[in-house]
């Protein structure tokens, strides 16, 4: 449980030095709601290289994408994996390519959303690219939703909640990238923080896989640093990338009405915002995903400016200026 601290100091300080590639995907054809693809517009008004910028961080903007048709494809009909399924698969080699181009240049990409569906192709992109360095990929998915369905299990057909079972190497989804395979992420090297809206199926799907599921419930019970110290704590820097993929549909709706798929009971405030200060002091987070800003049903801005002051916290934005100890001294002490 307990993080070795010089290795967190370690990976902290190379961290610092790493110039942030900021990706925006304007897609949302995966999610049941429209406008998702206008989050990263919104992102960029309300200033987040600024932030980033404004925390010492230099950042690369590498713009937003659009994907090309690849002509090496082949002709099957994908369709039956779920609703826009050839529009996903595009978008997911374009966000793979770019987020890959990302790492491959020492950068720490920070991926905006779009729909869930964007971490197919950022979290494929990063696995390759940790495989390269001989090193997994643990995934925290910080979401309302575990997003763990399958073509067969989704009672929607939505493809932004079969994201993570994608990532996990489940056979029919890998079609989505049409034969490129990439190293699928250990179902026990997942960690969910926040669910609170599990289908059936899923839910026995997750069991069965061994991905650590801390609930809402989880969260009133233990606390928000029991819970992060649960998941960085078995994080070994020097042969483990940490992606973080964050659904702002996390947070309570109250907070953050701009998502596509709200649901009540979600974190408050001082939650989100300290899991990304924990995550921030383990010095541990590789890249980031950022997803389901939804401009189209935001209250003047107030999701967007929300999402803009959490990275900032996960990139070192503090309260105070007091000194801050990695997750887990007070424990080892
Ligand atoms: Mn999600």
């Amino acid at each position: 449980m307990t993080l070795s601290f010089d290795a967190a100091l370690s990976a902290k300080s190379s961290a610092v030095a790493q110039a942030v590639g900021l990706i925006g995907v304007p897609f949302g054809l995966a999610a049941s709601v429209p406008g998702t693809c206008l989050g990263p517009a919104a992102a960029r008004i309300v200033g987040l290289a600024e932030a980033l910028s404004g925390l010492g961080h230099e950042v690369v903007d590498r713009g937003d994408l659009a994907p090309v048709r690849s002509h090496s494809r082949t002709s099957r009909d994908i369709s039956r994996l779920g609703n826009h399924a050839e529009a996903v698969s595009h978008w997911v080699e374009a966000i793979h390519d770019e987020t890959l181009a990302a790492l491959t240049e020492g950068q720490r990409p920070l991926i905006i959303g779009g729909d869930h569906s964007v971490s197919m192709g950022s979290v494929s992109a990063v696995a390759r690219h940790a495989a390269r360095d001989g090193k997994r990929v643990a995934v925290l998915w910080i979401d309302a939703h575990p997003d763990f369905n399958t073509p067969q299990s989704s009672p929607s057909g939505n493809m932004h909640g079969m994201s993570l079972a994608f990532l996990a190497g489940d056979e029919d989804l890998a079609e989505i990238m049409r034969g490129r395979a990439f190293p699928a992420i250990l179902p026990t090297d997942i960690s969910v923080i926040g669910a609170r809206s599990i289908d059936q199926e899923e839910q026995e799907a997750i069991a069965a896989a061994g991905v650590r599921c801390h609930d809402m419930r989880a969260v009133d019970e233990h606390g928000i640093r029991y819970l992060v110290e649960d998941v960085l704590g078995s994080i070994d820097p020097t042969t483990t990338h940490l992606h973080v993929s964050f659904d702002l549909d996390v947070v309570d709706p109250a907070l953050a009405p701009g998502v596509g798929t709200p649901v009540p009971g979600g974190l408050n405030y001082r939650e989100a915002h300290y899991i990304m200060e924990l995550l921030h002091d383990s010095g541990l987070v590789g890249s980031l995903d950022v997803v389901e800003l939804n401009p189209m049903r935001d209250i003047q801005g107030q999701t967007a400016s929300l999402m803009v002051d959490l990275v900032g916290s996960l990139f070192g934005k503090a309260i105070t200026l007091r000194s801050r100890q990695p997750v887990g001294l007070s424990r080892a002490a």
